[in-house]
């Protein structure tokens, strides 16, 4: 049976109104723009819900093994277009909202952002976790509910200002709260051992107990039925513990004191790259895990009663180091609550887990002191040294005494501050460690784990990264993807995407070529007028809209981008008349927002807007150049910015991006790009570059102008060299004048900037000196080749044809057969005819 709704403009109408009256309680003759918003949301969640019921009852039924996906941040985005698209409603309720006055674009736009996230790692999860619902897989996502999301990016005086974020203050009508699921969580205490049976066993008696309460998202596949569901926690006070304090008469305080209960999930840390040694952090990550594992177990128990078939039932994703806490917990739940004997617990914990890291570099890994782990998680720090002791002493026998080796293995790091190395928890207790791109996964295996590589090597994997079309194409390029249907002659390459190389024998046709440059200069149009609306900045559209939106580091070089604007302004402004003529116009474009702590990239984000100030308001350059900084850049912005862009930066020094997955957004929106070879660039050259209709020009060792991309920079194994023979003698003569131009207050602010100069004149850790030429280079190959628009329609298309690879989808599948070892489970629908 396919449900109680009924999906017809009518039924929808009458849906829509019964929520305006009911839910949003405004009278059904008399409401705006936002309440009709909030009417909508509801009446799509109606039907949210009820295929949810289908799948977790099908699920149920058929009793699968199940996937875990845990993951401390999901960047959602909006979820309106996202989920009447994948419902396939989407028209259906564009008619009824019409005949009720709406437009369905215009309440789209009334929706804000989940945001509960940083950057990468947290939109992968999300771009997962549509994959998953939409390859029919049995799984669920596990979170926290933060109340305050990331920040938002406010610029003043073109300096970056946060505001927090409190995405829920108007309600969020996409959860459901589960006041029945609900979970005591412990923190602090001790432990005690206690003889039981006869068995001697630990009880933990916590010093304080917080309730987590389930709020569910609903994740509907597109094409199908299922929709599954990420579960977030919310921290609630317990009943458990406090009744002392009410008796001896504190009452003010007994109620302060469970507020703070709430403060576990109050909000996200911003750092998208470090959280060490805070105990907020590692409570928030306990929480959550524990909530989880709880709920997981109760699952597996209410059709099972012997753990030996957990492992048969149940694959956990630790996305990152965040939540591998999770090893621990289950270990603890299975020796002292389950009282199962320890090595058979082992066994069992030992089949459960894959991993998958983020970082590229040792320091980005996560390390808990020992202290604050033994305070806050007292039998936890017990059960890792028991880990510990017993993987070092297999260790020896296995290595002998090699000291060096057995300590930078160890799960412990004796240092000046003793911590459990939260990496190597996870590489020894999961089956699967997984690298996020084929140059990170290689890192992994001879670098960051190597030691751990030569004793398992079969445990090494590579999931190369991939992102979703259902959102970076069907619903943030609707014009594209209704091209995509046409040339193809089916939508199905929504939900096989591999159908899009199909485009390659059309990639010359002059009439797809017509319609394709159509479509860019649509979205290019939506781009501008945000970008007037947004800074009163008028864009031409016949300049090359030239694009860096990411978070600001270092390592991934806005800095470079914009010495080499100024560069660029600086040609222009010592043109001739005749020579300006011939210059390829540019829109250069910058968004991303900074760590509030970290002081050198909020510098880069204010020079970024004062080298815009300077260039927008020369009428010498007018639409030569045009410089933009994008604020408080997110999902629901990338969805306009990205269709809009034609080139796309991806600038991180080699071998510092573990995969990158921005690129693979503007690749499927025909963009291309200009980058190092570093990350996930590797892969879409090989997949893009490499094929018949890409041909390869190496021109000399430092400039690759493949067909498709605009390569520069030193390779990865070049990297270590260069550093060693320091910037010095390698400064080139433009990158010379432009720090000079920045030095001498050319943009003001010289003071501040000094600094930012320094770093790259000094220790050029991120080589933008010594890649400085040949980034001119690549730009200079990316506006000759924008000149002929012909070729470069040529290349576009060939760029979204070969993007395919590049979806989750293909991730998921990997992820599925080789790590989870899980089947689709697909509830029988009107989908299957
Ligand atoms: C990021 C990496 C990216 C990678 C994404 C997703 C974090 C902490 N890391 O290179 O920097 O693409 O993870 O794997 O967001």
């Amino acid at each position: 049976m396919d449900g109680f709704l009924k999906n017809d403009p009518i039924s929808l109408q009458k849906d829509i109104l019964y929520h305006v009256e009911y839910t949003v309680a405004r009278s059904r003759f008399s409401f705006d723009d936002f309440e009709a918003y909030q009417a909508l949301a509801h009446s799509v969640r109606d039907r949210l819900i009820e295929r949810s019921h289908d799948t977790q009852l099908y699920f149920k039924r058929k009793d699968p093994k199940r996937a875990y996906f845990l993951s401390l941040e999901f960047l959602m985005g909006r979820s309106l277009s996202n989920s009447v698209i994948n419902l396939g409603i989407r028209d259906q309720y564009a008619d009824a909202l019409s005949q009720l006055g709406f437009e369905f674009e215009v309440l789209a736009e009334q929706e804000g952002d989940a945001a509960l996230g940083n950057g990468g790692l947290a939109r992968l999860s999300a771009c997962q976790m549509d994959s998953m619902a939409t390859l029919d897989y049995p799984a669920w996502g596990y979170g926290l509910r933060y109340q305050y999301g990331l920040f938002r990016q406010v610029i003043l005086d073109g300096f970056q200002h946060e505001q927090p974020d409190f995405w829920l203050n108007f309600g969020n009508p996409w959860e459901t709260e589960r006041v029945h699921v609900t979970y005591p969580v412990k923190f602090y205490g001790t432990v005690e051992e206690e003889i039981l049976n006869g068995q001697k066993c630990n009880a933990w008696n916590p010093g304080e107990v917080v309730e987590a309460v389930a709020y569910d998202n609903p994740i509907p596949g597109y094409g199908t039925r299922n929709t599954i569901t990420l579960r977030l926690w919310a921290g609630k006070p317990s009943d458990q513990r406090d009744m002392e304090a009410f008796n001896t008469g504190d009452y003010i305080n007994a109620v302060v004191s469970r507020q703070k209960a709430e403060n576990i999930s109050s909000v996200l840390y911003p750092d998208d790259r470090s959280y060490q040694g805070k105990e907020l952090r590692l409570k928030q990550q306990y929480f959550f895990v524990s909530a989880s594992m709880q709920d997981i177990i109760r699952r597996f128990k209410d059709a099972h009663s012997n753990f030996d078939e957990f492992p048969e039932k149940v694959a956990l994703q630790l996305n990152d180091t965040h939540p591998s806490l999770a090893i621990v917990e289950v270990m603890r739940v299975l020796v002292d609550e389950e009282h199962l004997d320890w090595n058979k617990a082992w066994d069992i914990v030992c089949k459960l887990f894959s991993f998958t890291i983020h970082a590229v570099i040792a320091e980005g890994l996560e390390k808990i002191p020992v202290d604050l782990l033994g305070s806050l998680l007292p039998r936890h720090l017990q059960i890792i040294y028991d880990i510990n002791f017993n993987f070092v002493e297999e260790l020896k026998k296995r290595i002998g005494l090699d000291y060096d080796r057995l300590s930078r293995m160890s799960i412990v790091e004796e240092a000046a501050v003793k911590s459990i190395r939260m990496a190597n928890l996870s590489v020894v207790c999961s089956h699967t460690v997984n690298g996020v791109s084929k140059v990170h996964s290689e890192l992994l295996r001879t670098k960051l784990f190597k030691d751990f590589y030569e004793l398992w090597p079969e445990k090494f994997q590579c999931k190369t990264n991939g992102v979703t079309q259902r959102r970076w194409i069907v619903v943030s390029n609707p014009s594209l993807c209704a091209l995509l249907s046409k040339w193809l002659g089916t939508e199905a390459w929504i939900r096989n995407v591999d159908l899009l190389t199909g485009l390659r024998e059309y990639a010359e046709d002059a009439d797809l070529q017509q319609e394709w440059m159509m479509v860019k200069k649509v979205n290019k149009m939506r781009l501008a007028e945000y970008i007037e609306a947004m800074s009163g900045v008028k864009v031409s559209l016949d300049a090359m809209f030239d694009v860096q939106t990411k978070r600001i580091h270092e390592y991934k070089r806005q800095l470079l981008n914009i010495l080499g604007i100024i560069h660029r302004y600086d040609c222009i402004k010592n043109m001739d008349k005749s020579q300006r003529s011939k210059v390829v116009p540019r829109v250069c474009i910058i968004g991303g927002k900074a760590a509030p702590g970290y002081e050198v990239a909020k510098k880069i984000i204010k020079l970024c807007n004062a080298v815009a100030e300077k260039i927008n308001n020369d009428t010498d350059v007018g639409d030569l150049l045009k410089l933009v900084f994008i604020p408080d850049y997110n999902v629901s912005l990338a969805e306009v910015v990205i269709p809009g862009a034609d080139l796309s930066q991806h600038l991180s020094t080699a071998g510092h991006e573990a995969s990158g997955t921005g690129s693979m957004k503007f690749l499927m929106n025909g963009c291309l790009l200009l980058a190092t070879e570093d990350g996930s660039t590797v892969e879409i050259i090989e997949e893009i570059g490499g094929r018949e209709s890409g041909k390869c020009y190496l021109r000399d060792n430092s400039l690759r102008i493949c067909f498709l991309q605009f390569l520069f920079g030193a390779k990865i194994h070049e990297v270590p060299e260069l550093r060693e023979k320091g910037p010095a003698h390698k400064l080139p003569l433009q990158c010379a004048r432009v720090l000079g131009l920045i030095r001498d207050g050319h943009f003001g602010f010289e003071d501040y900037f000094q600094s930012l100069c320094d770093s790259v004149e000094g220790d050029d850790f991120y080589l933008l000196c010594s890649d400085f030429g040949s980034y001119l280079e690549a730009q200079a190959a990316a506006d000759k080749a924008f000149a002929d628009p012909k070729k470069w329609t040529q290349m576009s298309i060939l760029s979204t044809a070969g993007s395919g690879r590049f979806s989750s989808d293909r991730t998921i599948r990997d992820y599925a057969e080789k790590s989870w070892g899980i089947e689709p489970c697909r509830f029988p629908s009107e989908f299957d005819g």
